[in-house]
């Protein structure tokens, strides 16, 4: 047997120690007696705030209130939920029970609820009056209860408040372990339907204290720094990178509903904000806004862009609007949380180039391997991206098969993006293996769009694709065959789509073809079709 060399990429920051067996909000709350009354939440809405301590006991508080509705451990509870202090409270309230927190988009249809519900099973749906609508039927055919944070629109609903005024001494005392599961973000990961993907206890702890643990913190946070919290918390980016990695580092977070540029440049002016969390569209709107010059965006000290590529010009014409930030990128993946961190953003900085998405974090292994045949490959080699670490999610929620795709008998996750490792250690993302579209940072599976599309009784088969775009990044559009006869419109399929999926999985142009060139496998040979475009 010839040996093969294996080629392993590790951070320039240090290995630290990172607690692996405690619950997530010990974790979180280990460091509280230096930062009590310091601030935590800041409602950029109403300027509400709540200290680190008052946080802290509400958060008991609600997980009191959650073992009171009957929520036991490893219990599902799902967020549907824009923005808001009540999600952190519920959030961590969750982890003192040990209750699995499932989290989606509050703007997703009745029908895009209905297929994360189906698989997790929540016990309990928190989210907003307007809402209730859209979950109602599931929750009584499942006997799971609603809780808004508004007012509750009938009398069976549970009002937030009613958590939040609990008694925190009937918290149960409940064993948790590092291996257990704290987090059910949904994710398509490399093919198919949207998944859940089981974040551990463990691995979230080892995202948060990669970034913010240890001499050399990689994405520093003072307990001085306010951060931006506008990217939606039910994505991991926010919910680990913006409000856990804030709260073990006693630092604010200033909480934004929802995205208006003008409005967000005014919060950050208003609230100084030191640390501005971003998406590629944002930075976008800030090059091009005529607005930008009429605020004082001068505390911003950090830009962390991720999500999504970030054009290298983009990154170089903001310099200007944001005169005292370090912009660099962060790249991360719901199935493995941060992969790699802008050198920049370390305690103590180091030079990176525009484009980068910095040097593998710390404590885990990278490695590039030939898609076509696993081999490992050496620096400025382009490859799959694979990771290998305690922030490697457990796997995905009643799918092994899917798991087994995604994670290897190694342990290694394969990330389904392709990029290379160059001579100075920093990481660049070039391109997608995988069938995810991403606009304007968010998720869209073509699978899912593909099976509507396929349902619809004029269209024989389908399959969607990305096609790229300035301001969203990528948005789907469809290749689609008609059933014999049918005179099926472009609108029309549109209008099909858009009744049926969330603004941004709208499908943006139809190509009508004779047939889907596939592989004798049956798999959709999508390059054929981004290569039509
Ligand atoms: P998901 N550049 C290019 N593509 C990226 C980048 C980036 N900087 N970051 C993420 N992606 C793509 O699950 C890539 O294809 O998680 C990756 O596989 O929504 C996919 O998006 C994963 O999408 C942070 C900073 C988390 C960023 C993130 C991003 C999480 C995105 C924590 O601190």
């Amino acid at each position: 047997l010839k040996e093969e060399k294996e080629y392993i990429f590790r951070s320039k920051l240090p290995d630290i120690y990172i607690p692996l067996h405690l619950p997530l909000h010990t974790y979180c709350f280990e460091n509280l007696s230096l930062h009590r009354a310091r601030p935590y939440l800041i409602n950029a809405v109403t300027g509400e705030t709540f200290t680190h301590a008052e946080f802290e006991l509400t958060a008991r508080r609600v997980g009191a209130g959650l073992h009171n509705l009957g929520i036991r451990k490893s219990d599902v509870v799902m967020l549907l939920l824009h923005n808001s202090p009540e999600f952190a409270f519920a959030f961590l309230g969750a982890s003192f029970v040990g209750a699995v927190v499932t989290t989606a988009n509050p703007l997703y249809t009745a029908s895009e609820i209905a297929l994360q519900v189906e698989i997790s099973r929540p016990r309990l749906i928190i989210t907003h009056a307007c809402h209730v609508e859209k979950v109602r039927q599931h929750a009584s055919a499942d006997g799971a209860k609603i809780v808004t944070i508004d007012a509750p629109p009938s009398p069976e609903i549970v009002h937030f408040s009613d958590l939040t005024r609990s008694d925190e001494n009937r918290l149960p005392a409940v064993e948790i372990r590092g291996e257990d599961t704290a987090a059910l973000p949904f994710s398509s990961g490399t093919t198919g339907l949207p998944k859940g993907v089981m974040l551990s206890h463990r691995n979230i702890i080892t995202c948060i204290s990669q970034q913010v643990d240890g001499e050399n913190p990689a994405n520093h946070i003072d307990c001085e720094d306010r951060l931006l919290c506008v990217l939606p918390l039910f994505h991991v980016y926010s919910m680990v990178s913006v409000m856990l990695c804030s709260l073990r580092a006693g630092a604010a977070i200033v909480i934004m509903p929802r995205f208006e540029l003008n409005e967000l440049m005014e919060v950050i002016q208003k609230y100084k904000v030191t640390i501005a969390p971003f998406v590629p569209p944002i930075l976008l709107g800030i090059a091009k806004s005529q607005t930008a010059a009429k605020f004082d965006l001068s505390s911003v000290r950090r830009v962390v862009c991720g999500a999504a590529p970030m054009d290298r010009k983009l990154e170089l014409s903001l310099k200007s609007k944001l005169p005292n930030a370090i912009i660099g990128q962060g790249y991360g993946m719901t199935e493995a949380l941060v992969l790699s961190m802008c050198l920049g953003f370390a305690k103590f900085p180091m030079k990176f180039k525009a484009g980068s998405c910095g040097n593998v974090i710390k404590n885990a292994r990278m490695k590039i391997i030939d898609p076509a045949t696993g081999a490992s490959l050496d620096r400025n080699q382009r490859g799959e991206i694979c990771l290998k670490g305690s922030s490697v999610m457990k796997g995905y929620y009643k799918d092994p098969e899917a798991t087994k795709r995604t994670i290897d008998e190694e342990g290694w996750l394969h990330t389904g993006d392709i990029g290379y490792i160059d001579d100075d250690g920093e990481v660049f993302i070039v391109d997608r293996l995988k069938e995810l579209i991403k606009y304007k940072g968010f998720h869209v599976a073509p699978a899912e769009l593909e099976a509507l599309l396929i349902a619809h009784p004029s269209i024989s088969d389908a399959a969607v694709v990305p096609m790229a775009d300035e301001a969203a990044g990528e948005v789907p559009v469809a290749f689609v065959v008609r059933e014999n006869g049918s005179k099926i419109t472009e609108l029309e399929i549109k209008k099909y789509i858009a009744s049926q999926v969330v603004s941004y999985k709208r499908i943006k142009h139809v190509f009508f073809i004779d047939n889907i060139p596939k592989a004798p496998s049956g798999k959709i040979l999508r390059k054929n079709l981004r290569a039509r475009m």
